[in-house]
């Protein structure tokens, strides 16, 4: 994959705000924080284009970054984050929940988790969710930069186990900040694009 022209297209809501077209699109799910939109960042070689902050709840929408016309990544809201209330804890659900069901054009679903961290019960809500409804999907461990380089290996494995024992699914190390995860990451999303 060769980022040329990546663009921000737009911030949904609803449904009827997704962009009109059949662009094949690459969903970035995972808890508050763990580093969707860092993730977005590192693909296309941008620092700043997809808004991070340290606070979790940074995400609220959904956005639609149009790479090269070829495809989208989908930033969506995270979960799980305990400081944001009761009410826009529902309304981030439903935004995540009203665009996995409505969305026609998902060619891959990346979920991300900490490294650092075992497998949360909602991280297993999001994978159970995924699998029923067979959405393709691949995990990938955020973070890398934060434990020992030689330990990332072993991580990975462990936490395939807890959530992937079958291991029918892929399960990579990533880190916006150590860069020799991403050309594996990149190879892997080409593969999901066709
Ligand atoms: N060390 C390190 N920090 C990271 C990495 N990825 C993200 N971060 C940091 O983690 C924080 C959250 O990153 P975001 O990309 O905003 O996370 P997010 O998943 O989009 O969060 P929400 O929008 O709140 O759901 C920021 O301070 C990032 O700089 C990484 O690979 N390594
Ligand atoms: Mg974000």
């Amino acid at each position: 994959m060769i980022v040329k022209n990546p663009k921000f297209e737009i911030s949904a809501v609803n449904s009827k705000q997704y962009p009109k077209n059949d662009l094949p699109e690459i969903v970035l799910v995972g808890k508050s924080n763990v580093g969707k939109s860092s993730f977005i960042n590192t693909m296309i070689n941008r620092k700043k284009l997809a808004r991070t902050s340290s606070e979790p709840g940074k995400t609220r929408q959904i956005n639609f970054y149009n790479i090269n016309n070829e495809f989208y990544f989908v930033d969506l809201p995270g979960y799980g984050y305990s400081k944001m209330s009761k009410q826009e804890q529902v309304k981030v659900g439903s935004f995540i929940e009203e665009y996995l069901t409505k969305s026609k054009n998902i060619s891959l679903v990346v979920l991300l988790i900490d490294i650092r961290h075992d497998i949360g019960e909602n991280d297993k809500m999001m994978y159970d969710y995924i699998i029923k409804n067979e959405l393709p999907c691949i995990v990938l461990l955020t973070k890398a930069d934060k434990i020992a380089i030689t330990k990332v290996d072993n991580q990975v494995s462990n936490l395939q186990e807890q959530l992937n024992p079958l291991k029918d699914i892929s399960f990579l190390p990533f880190s916006s900040e150590r860069k020799v995860y991403k050309d594996d990451v990149l190879n892997k999303l080409d593969e999901y694009l066709g």
